[in-house]
């Protein structure tokens, strides 16, 4: 049997076999009723198929995808739902009309034409949509797919995925909206394609984003999370102990990772790229072919430390100690060891010139640190789902390994932000085995592991100790709280429907 990333994306008639049969059902089918009577008040038409990806959770495996790391996340049941209606070649304007159920998103409309660029300076949430259409046609193009001439396209967005909060919004819109396009021209393609095309879709709205959002939003299956590899993709099914469940609480401070890229998610990219570098120099490299040929800090893992004393290592944790100083580095300090300037060693990549430009220093070591024991900490969790210990002590086991990822993205990575600090400690105060920021950090969500019989008292202790100032405050309302704090299973992939 193949395995399932070489399989298209499931095309169904009914949405049993996604939404299951019970009360999700019910809302779904509200919604996409909902999505289908837009369509029609807005274009006059009815859309001719629609796409669903859901959002995710990552488990563990924090800032490592983009350094060729795997990870661990499941899929969600939150989404985003497309629905779309290609035009006919005689029909004009030759416009991408995107609208959404939601008015708070405005009707975006573009040329139809796929060598637009995407406007990263003026950010739009249609930008979104463009990232996947752009990377449909360089995906088609590089395969020789003729599709035609570009035409109009109609499309309704509704997504449930909570915006900024490290849930995958972005991934969700990306993977339905490349998938929407992929079915109106009656194209589909293997799951592991489409997770590497819809990695590259999202770089158009300019984060230098690694692969593991798109990757569990298409490969994901009901039930199990998913240990996804890099180079190639691949993913492997881990199924989770009983008796334990994963609460996701968002901390209620959003992090636009679109607009504060320079500063944040691609300046780590940019940290561990130098790291990468300066530790093939040091393990040996001369410095033009580590420049050349060093991308990631998993390129350089191979390579072994030599002691003075005749011992040596190949674990990276220990080179980062042995050749790379705690003392942030200056530009100037890593030029000189490089002999090159950072601009042209970064390829004068417009988004990593932004970062040099924002960046008072350099990391290195702390970045490196994080992402070789982060790694560590993957293998480790899915190997403790696959050992012997009872489900109370590997609860216990995965609960610590969530502990220790969290200290690691705060204080090696400072990717977390006071509020998320502070929910964590109430989730672990209130009997979370572990918890840990989740998604790129700087805001949005925690995810805890708490044992299943105390789930509804955990969150409701959350929404006492955390949400209860946040609401009298009126950052959300009470009634919303459900959107806010959830306990979630891993749910299913993406999905074509044509009813
Ligand atoms: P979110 O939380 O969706 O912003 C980002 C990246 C991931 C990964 C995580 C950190 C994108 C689309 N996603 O996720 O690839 O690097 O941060 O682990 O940029
Ligand atoms: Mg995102």
């Amino acid at each position: 049997m193949a395995r399932h990333e070489e399989l298209p994306v499931p095309v169904f008639s009914s949405l049993e076999s996604v939404y299951g049969d019970g009360s999700q059902l019910e809302e779904a089918q509200l919604r996409f009723d909902h999505v289908k009577s837009k369509f029609l008040e807005f274009f006059s038409h009815e859309p001719e198929v629609f796409a669903r990806s859901p959002g995710r959770v990552n488990l563990i495996g924090e800032h490592i995808d983009y350094e060729g790391y795997s990870v661990l996340p499941m899929a969600i049941r939150q989404d985003t739902i497309i629905a779309i209606r290609k035009h006919d070649s005689s029909e004009s304007p030759k416009e991408l009309r995107i609208g959404n159920v939601n008015d708070k998103y405005t009707m975006c409309t573009y040329p139809a034409d796929p060598t637009q660029e995407v406007d990263v300076k003026n950010h739009k949430w249609g930008h979104y949509f463009i990232c996947a259409y752009k990377g449909f046609y360089e995906f088609v193009n590089s395969k020789g797919v003729d599709v035609g001439e570009p035409v109009g396209l109609d499309v309704i967005v509704d997504g449930t995925v909570p915006t900024g909060s490290g849930l995958s919004s972005s991934a969700a819109f990306v993977c339905s909206a490349t998938i929407a396009i992929m079915a109106v021209f009656g194209l589909n393609f293997p799951k592991k394609e489409l997770a590497q095309l819809t990695c590259e879709c999202e770089r158009h709205i300019g984060t230098q984003s690694g692969g593991m959002d798109q990757a569990i939003s298409v490969m994901a299956k009901t039930g199990f999370a998913e240990l996804i590899d890099f180079n190639p993709i691949r993913a492997t099914d881990v199924q989770l102990p009983a008796g334990g469940s994963f609460v996701i609480a968002h901390s209620l401070a959003e992090s636009q990772k679109a607009v504060t890229a320079a500063t944040n998610y691609n300046n780590r990219v940019v940290e561990c790229r130098l790291a990468a570098i300066l530790l093939g120099i040091k393990l040996g490299m001369k410095p033009q072919e580590a420049i050349s040929k060093v991308k990631t800090l998993s390129d350089v893992e191979g390579l072994c430390v030599s002691f003075a004393n005749g011992h040596s290592s190949s674990d990276p944790v220990v080179a980062v100690k042995e050749l790379l100083h705690e003392e942030p580095y200056t530009a100037e300090e890593i030029e000189k060891i490089m002999e090159e300037s950072l601009p042209s060693v970064l390829e004068n990549n417009p988004t990593s010139l932004a970062v040099l430009k924002a960046a008072k220093h350099f990391k290195l070591y702390q970045r490196a640190a994080h992402v070789y024991s982060e790694a560590k900490r993957v293998y480790a969790f899915k190997d403790t789902v696959s050992s012997d210990l009872s489900d109370e002590d590997m609860l216990k086991a995965l609960g610590d390994l969530m502990n220790d990822s969290h200290y690691s993205c705060s204080h090696l990575y400072e990717c977390s932000c006071p509020e998320l600090e502070e929910l964590v400690k109430i989730c672990r105060d209130n009997g979370a085995l572990g918890a840990r920021l989740t998604g790129a950090g700087w805001g949005g969500c925690a995810v805890a592991l708490v044992k299943e019989n105390i789930v509804p008292q955990f969150i409701l202790n959350l929404k006492d100790q955390y949400y209860q100032s946040r609401i009298e405050r009126g950052v959300i309302k009470a009634t919303e709280l459900g959107l806010y704090v959830f306990a979630s299973k891993p749910s299913s992939g993406a999905a074509i429907f044509k009813f």
